[in-house]
This record gives C-alpha cells, sequence and structure tokens, in this order.
C-alpha cells in the first residue's frame, strides 16, 4: 500500500490557501490555521470529563508498523450493518448504538451479560429499498443532554431522495418517538455518497458531513457550489428551543453561498471526528477511483473535489491549478491491496497505548487495514497498525479514549497493542 504524504512546499501553500479562503469572513482580523480551532476543552461531544489529553507526554516506544492487533468486545452487541456508537453524557456505563437499517440499541458497556435495549425505532422512516450507502448514518447526543435530554440522528429517507437531520427528546431510558423535530432536509439525487457523520464540536455546534450526492464523477458539480449543501460539511447551532441558527463566524454567514457551510469540496466525507485533546476536526473522504484522502478540517477551507481527488488532479484534468484548495494530510491508492473507500477514525487520546497519543487512526472500509497519522509531524509518514481482514465501517470511542472498530462482521473490537 502507497502512502503519500504531502511535500513539504505544500504546507505551506494549505496555510496561505486557508488564510485566503477563511479571509473571506472579513471578522477580527486574519485567520490563522491556529486562530481556527477551537481551544481545548473537555470532550463535548462524548460527555466525557476527563482532562485533555494534549498535554500528557508522550512516551519513547515508538508507533511500530504492525505492532497491533484486535480483540473482541461486547459479545452481545452484534447486529447487521452496525454504523456507530455514541456515548451518552453523565452516563459513562451506556451507549447508544446505531444501524443502518435504523435502529437505535441502548447498551452496556461495562456488563458484558445485559442484551441492548432499543431506545429508537426509526426504520419505518428510512427510504424504501435503501441502497448500500443510504439509511440511519448519524448520531449525536446535546452537549446539554443531562439537561435536556435531546439527542439528532441523521438518515436516508424518500421518496423523493433526500437525507434528513432530526432531533428528539430521550425520556428515561427510551426517546420519545413523538418528539421528533427535523431541522433539516436535503434532496439527494442519487442513493450513493451521504456522509452521514454528525458530531458536535467543542464549540457547542453541530457539524454534520454531507456527500456529493452521489453517482461518479460529481456530475452536479456540487462539491464546488457553494450555494449547495451537497459535497459539505455543515456546521448549525441548535442551542434554541428549536430548528437551528446559524453560527455568526460560519464562512458564508454574510453572503457567498449558503449560510450552514463551515468547509467544501467533499466527495463522500465518511466519519468525522473531534480530537479531544485539541478540538481540530478531522474526517476520511473517499476517493473516485484514484486517492483516499485524510483531511484536517478547518473552517472555510476548500478540500478540492471535483477538481482533485486527493492529491492529484481529478481526471480528465490533466493539469488543475491547487490554488486556494486545501490538501489532504494524508492519502493513499483506492485500488491498491484490496482497498476501496477510507473510513475515518479518531485522533487516539486514550492511555493504554501512549505512543499512539495525538495520532490519527482510520482504516480501509474494504482492506480492513488500520494505519495512523501522526498529526503532530507533518512529514512523517502514515503507519500501518493492523490487518484485521474485516470490513470496517466506523470506529467508536470510548469514555477513557480508548478506541473501538465496527465491522459488517456484526462485531465490535477494541483496538490493542499486545
Ligand atoms: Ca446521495
Amino acid at each position: 500500500v502507497k502512502n503519500t504524504l504531502l511535500p513539504a512546499a505544500f504546507g505551506i501553500a494549505v496555510l496561505s490557501a486557508s488564510l485566503i479562503v477563511t479571509g473571506c469572513g472579513e471578522d477580527d482580523g486574519a485567520p490563522t490555521m491556529a486562530s481556527t480551532r477551537p481551544a481545548p476543552t473537555t470532550n463535548v461531544s462524548a460527555g466525557a470529563t476527563t482532562t485533555p489529553a494534549a498535554a500528557t507526554p508522550r512516551t519513547e516506544r515508538e508507533v511500530e508498523a504492525d505492532a497491533y492487533d484486535i480483540e473482541p468486545v461486547w459479545p452481545l452487541v452484534r447486529f447487521e450493518r452496525m454504523i456507530e456508537f455514541a456515548l451518552i453524557p453523565g452516563n459513562e456505563d451506556h451507549a447508544l448504538l446505531i444501524t443502518q437499517d435504523g435502529t437505535v440499541r441502548r447498551f452496556s458497556l461495562v456488563d458484558d451479560g445485559l442484551e441492548p435495549q432499543m431506545f429508537l425505532d426509526i426504520r419505518d422512516k428510512i427510504i424504501p429499498s435503501p441502497g448500500n450507502e443510504e439509511g440511519l448514518l448519524g448520531i449525536a447526543m446535546d452537549p446539554n443532554y443531562e439537561q435536556n435530554r435531546r439527542f439528532y440522528v441523521y438518515y436516508s429517507a424518500g421518496p423523493p431522495r433526500r437525507t434528513v437531520l432530526e432531533g428528539y427528546v430521550a425520556g428515561g431510558d427510551v426517546a420519545d418517538p413523538t418528539s421528533d423535530e427535523v431541522l433539516l432536509e436535503i434532496e439527494d439525487p442519487f442513493s450513493n455518497h451521504n456522509g452521514g457523520g454528525l458530531e458536535f464540536g467543542p464549540d457547542g455546534y453541530l457539524y454534520l458531513a454531507v456527500g456529493d450526492g452521489g453517482s461518479g464523477g460529481d456530475p452536479q458539480g456540487n462539491g464546488q457550489d457553494t450555494d449547495a449543501l451537497l459535497g459539505k460539511i455543515l456546521r448549525l447551532d441548535v442551542s434554541g428551543a428549536s430548528g437551528y441558527a446559524i453560527p455568526p463566524d460560519n464562512p458564508f454567514a454574510i453572503g457567498g453561498g449558503r449560510p450552514e457551510i463551515f468547509a467544501y469540496g467533499f466527495r463522500n466525507p465518511w466519519r468525522i471526528t473531534f480530537d479531544r485533546g485539541t478540538g481540530d476536526l478531522w474526517t476520511g473522504d473517499v476517493g473516485q477511483g484514484t486517492r483516499e484522502e485524510v483531511d484536517l478540517v478547518e473552517r472555510g477551507g476548500n478540500y478540492g473535489w471535483s477538481i482533485m481527488e486527493g492529491d492529484l488532479c481529478f481526471q480528465p484534468r490533466e493539469d488543475c491549478d491547487p490554488t486556494g484548495l486545501m490538501l489532504p494530510r494524508a492519502t493513499y491508492g483506492t485500488r491498491d491491496g484490496g482497498n476501496c473507500a477510507v473510513t475515518g477514525g479518531y485522533v487516539y487520546r486514550g492511555s493504554t497505548m501512549p505512543e499512539l497519543r495525538g495520532w490519527y487512526v482510520y482504516a480501509d472500509y474494504c482492506a480492513g487495514v488500520v494505519w495512523a497519522l501522526d498529526t503532530e509531524n507533518e512529514a512523517a509518514e502514515p503507519v500501518r497498525l493492523v490487518s484485521t481482514g474485516h470490513t470496517i465501517p466506523s470506529f467508536g470511542e470510548d469514555a477513557d479514549g480508548e478506541l473501538y472498530l465496527i465491522t459488517f462482521e456484526e462485531q465490535i473490537v477494541r483496538l490493542v497493542r499486545p
């Protein structure tokens, strides 16, 4: 597997691009990469109350290639098409697991003998005969869940084909199905490329990853169209009593595009996560057939699709101009070694593998290979941690920052270093 990183010169170009693109807001002075990053806080999205791990010194032990393994966990948490689990703020013993067909189940993180319980069932809201990439794709717990009991889901509905962001309120240990409130619906022309990552940032805003609409080659040009919500990462303020508001420093809040947009130029950003140590937003953006990419997502950044695919001009363009585009932090070949599509993961902030702290862990969905990228060293090559043999649609993280792989073999496994 060939992993390519940006040459050092590109790092400078990226910084310049960030200045140009995010400068359109004309806010309080020239933004820099550093100033666009939220201040480190406790992990709002996961509800954890641990102190930020970024300041923890790293050990001298190296992140060695192929030195990691997986071990099965939670033997009763076995369902078809598990997509992700979300930690419940204020409840370190349970998490909410979503399946693509439209269920939300509450399961015990600490007692392997407890059967998961249905928390919310929206199977009748999912588009009939869904495509491979459609269904219930994301869940996020409100940062004030302990007070307001609100949470959000993102799913594919139809006809007409569309993606839906919907809010619910929980009562006791189950959701109230009658509390549903649709916040946003996005018409979607094709069944594939629906993104679906839904996460609260440390700024308290709700971030939503939306694919380019689908088919192949972005036929509608959504990635670069700032008047379209497809092919974007959106940022919404859902702290009001209903609906959403636009965060005032969204890049197009005062014009030039849809005000919900936080960053653009994505094809199918498959899973978004915030580094609980730094607040940085990371994603894996699935390629067309040549390059998979890992992106550090900056406010207002243009991540290039469909001018570029990863770090290359998107064919049939023979020469494209990367000026003003944010280039990936890592790429790999879409067709190398059984690869097919990147699955974005998490920046590791756990304690059992201290050498991995500050490394972004991601995988290829088909090949089942897991890599890690040192977020603190742009010149370093990604390191292959383990080849699992699993189909990996998603990752998970517990309150301690340990990482899990969700597999389409109806099993969740923990990443370990034997
Ligand atoms: Ca689609």
